[in-house]
């Protein structure tokens, strides 16, 4: 069957603002439909959203408009086999920059300067503190999208940049490659650790106690992935115990982060609220690969990101 219609649904708002994605669809040869959770789904609708739901599973193809399709349950997808893909492969820019610009700061103290700007206070800090970031080294966990981001950025700085993940094919900017399985002896010598994996059964908590025990005392986590990939009760105790330095965070077991979390209070915690995708054409970036998508799926190819 030909797809008939693009089905909106409108939790991406949660995201993107949802008529400029509409808008973005001007030259799609299907009609493109904003719709809600009391819609139901044929063959002949391709839909793309933020959340799962179970009517989805009627369509003809579903997109995922997140990298991470974790809140999706695949199985179900492959049973009906109705295609899901996702939005992996935008997000190398964006978030390779923010993940940089926590690095960056946390070396040289800009969230520090900020906070006593806030007071008006000429804050001079002990000399020792400030540190470049040129010749220090980052462990990369994960070297898809965001990983490949996140290095070749980190090396055009200078760092010495090493990476883990599982087929341990090698990319650029990246020295060394590790497996998951010596995961310690990548991250040991590393004055900071950016977690760029998928959330799956075997990266849930794979930073945990340990891991943090292994990390240098000087060193400082960056998560950019998802909040279960790190146990944030040993975070919160290993910064309390100081066997870290400090963390730059974008994702957390509970999102919004609760008002009562510990990691608010640390000074040395860069926290952003789950936007270190988002920057103003962050829904072209969306659209574009929808389009291509619908395209494909009119013409008989494969889709692109099929996850399902
Ligand atoms: P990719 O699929 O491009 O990359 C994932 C990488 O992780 C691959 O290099 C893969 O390599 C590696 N990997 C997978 N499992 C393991 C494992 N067990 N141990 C070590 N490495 C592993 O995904 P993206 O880079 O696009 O996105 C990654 C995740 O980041 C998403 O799933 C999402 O959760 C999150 N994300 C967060 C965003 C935000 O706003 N903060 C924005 C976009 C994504 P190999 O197969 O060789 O192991
Ligand atoms: C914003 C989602 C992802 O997985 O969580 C991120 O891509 C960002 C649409």
């Amino acid at each position: 069957t030909d797809l008939q219609r693009l089905c909106v649904h409108e939790s991406i708002g949660n995201k993107i603002p949802k008529e400029g994605f509409v808008e973005a669809f001007d030259e799609l040869s299907i009609p493109v439909e904003l719709v809600g959770d009391d819609e139901s789904y044929d063959e002949s609708d391709a839909v793309a959203s933020f959340k799962p739901r179970p009517e989805f599973l009627d369509a003809g193809w579903v997109h995922v408009i997140r990298a991470g399709y974790d809140a999706f349950d695949t199985d179900e997808y492959e049973t009906t086999g109705t295609p899901l893909t996702n939005s992996t492969g935008i997000h190398g820019t964006t978030v390779g920059e923010i993940a940089v610009g926590y690095m960056l700061s946390l070396a040289r103290m800009l969230h520090v300067y900020r906070d006593h700007q806030n007071d008006s206070d000429w804050y001079e800090p002990e000399y020792q503190r400030p540190f470049t970031v040129e010749d220090e080294r980052l462990c990369v966990i994960g070297l898809g999208t965001l990983g490949q981001g996140i290095a070749t950025r980190a090396d055009a700085l200078g760092m010495d940049v090493v990476g883990v993940r599982r087929s341990q094919e090698s990319v650029p900017g990246v020295s060394e490659v590790y497996h998951p399985d010596d995961l310690h002896d990548a991250i040991a010598d590393a004055r900071f650790v950016a977690v760029a994996v998928p959330h799956t059964p075997s990266t849930e908590g794979m930073i945990s106690t340990d891991e943090l025990a292994t990390m240098r005392d000087d060193a400082y986590l960056v998560n950019v992935a998802r909040g279960p990939i790190v146990d944030q009760d040993a975070l919160v105790d290993a910064l309390d115990a100081g066997t870290i330095a400090g963390a730059g965070l974008d994702v957390f077991e509970t999102e919004p982060l609760p008002e009562e979390s510990p990691l608010w209070d640390f000074e040395e915690v860069i926290i952003s609220p789950h936007r270190g995708s988002a920057t103003n054409r962050y829904h072209l970036d969306i659209a574009e690969l929808v389009a291509e998508n619908v395209r494909r799926y009119q013409d008989g190819e494969s889709l692109k990101n099929r996850v399902a």
